[in-house]
């Protein structure tokens, strides 16, 4: 039997069975950059991905949560997760943490534009100037910051997908909610500017914009006043980060000709900015 074998395909039979499955599921990795990776939907998104063997870039000011969430990540699922710790608001710091990023990580697949934050709900009159500034300079100018250093990774391999975090605020402006409204209306045009832009380059880009989701996004807007941000979920059931993150991993999981452009996700007693079916 064995001398009626084509001794002489051996090396590609060899290359055909092993090593090209090999090579397939090791490049099946992609490497996901999440902005805002150290709470709520930034966090769960990490949780998510890394639950898909996909590698991570993960960013936040906070570099203890960082470390942890890498150890924790690279632990249980086995992939690679590489912190970087800068404020999105530093122009210069975010343009060098991608400047110096080694050769490795430099073929981002999915940017997910995270994070952000509202600071103070209060009447345009009494609102604080540095809490609008801190908003822009945090919700638009880092989100550009951070995309202007990575599109040109995505650029040079012809592909790649941004999703961006909007918000219902940037559909529909509510009471006292002024600057941040503002804030993620602009997210909401750049992120369809981003599209027009950026279609000749083959990537995507998706808004995902969510209603009330229960994270630390209330305790920061209210200043760590816990008992005011508990009562913003008050009467209903809100979304949770995992919520958000299993819809932008949806996103990022269709075929390559398919594009989510927007998607507004609420919890099913909340409609718009302002209506909410409160049951408790
Ligand atoms: P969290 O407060 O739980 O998370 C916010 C994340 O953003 C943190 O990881 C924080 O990291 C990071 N971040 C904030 N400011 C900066 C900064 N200057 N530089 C770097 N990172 C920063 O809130 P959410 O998870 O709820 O919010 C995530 C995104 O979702 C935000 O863009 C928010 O506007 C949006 N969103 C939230 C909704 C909600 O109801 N929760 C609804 C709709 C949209 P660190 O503090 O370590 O820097
Ligand atoms: C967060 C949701 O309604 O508090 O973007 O603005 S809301």
């Amino acid at each position: 039997m064995l001398s009626f074998f084509p001794f002489s395909l051996f090396p590609l039979s060899l290359f055909l069975c092993i090593l090209l499955p090999f090579h397939y599921f090791a490049s099946m990795n992609r490497i996901v950059l999440i902005t805002g990776a150290t709470s709520g939907i930034g966090k769960a998104c990490a949780e998510k991905f890394a639950s898909a063997k996909d590698d991570l870039i993960i960013t936040g000011r906070r570099n203890e949560r960082l470390t942890q969430l890498k150890a924790g990540l690279e632990n249980q699922y086995g992939i690679s997760v590489l912190p970087l710790c800068f404020d999105v608001q530093d122009k210069d710091a975010v343009s060098a943490a991608f400047k110096d990023l080694p050769a490795n990580w430099r073929k981002i697949d999915i940017l997910i534009n995270n994070a952000g934050l509202a600071l103070g709900r209060d009447s345009f009159e009494d609102a604080d100037m540095n809490d609008w500034e801190t908003m822009l300079n945090t919700n638009v100018h880092g989100l550009l910051y951070v995309s202007k250093a990575v599109v040109p990774f995505m650029i040079e391999e012809k592909k790649g997908h941004i999703i961006n975090m909007g918000s219902v605020a940037g559909k529909e402006v509510y009471e006292k909610g002024n600057v941040y409204c503002a804030s993620k209306f602009a997210v909401d045009a750049i992120t369809r500017s981003m599209r027009i832009d950026l279609l000749k380059n083959n990537i995507k880009v998706t808004g995902i914009h969510p209603g009330a989701v229960e994270t630390e996004f209330s305790l920061v807007r209210f200043k760590g006043e816990g008992p005011k941000a508990a009562s913003a979920y008050d009467g209903f059931i809100p979304l949770t980060a995992e919520d958000i993150a299993d819809t932008v991993f949806y996103c990022s999981n269709l075929p390559a000709h398919v594009c989510i452009n927007d998607l507004v996700i609420t919890c099913t007693q909340q409609a718009g900015t302002y209506y909410f079916h409160k049951t408790q």
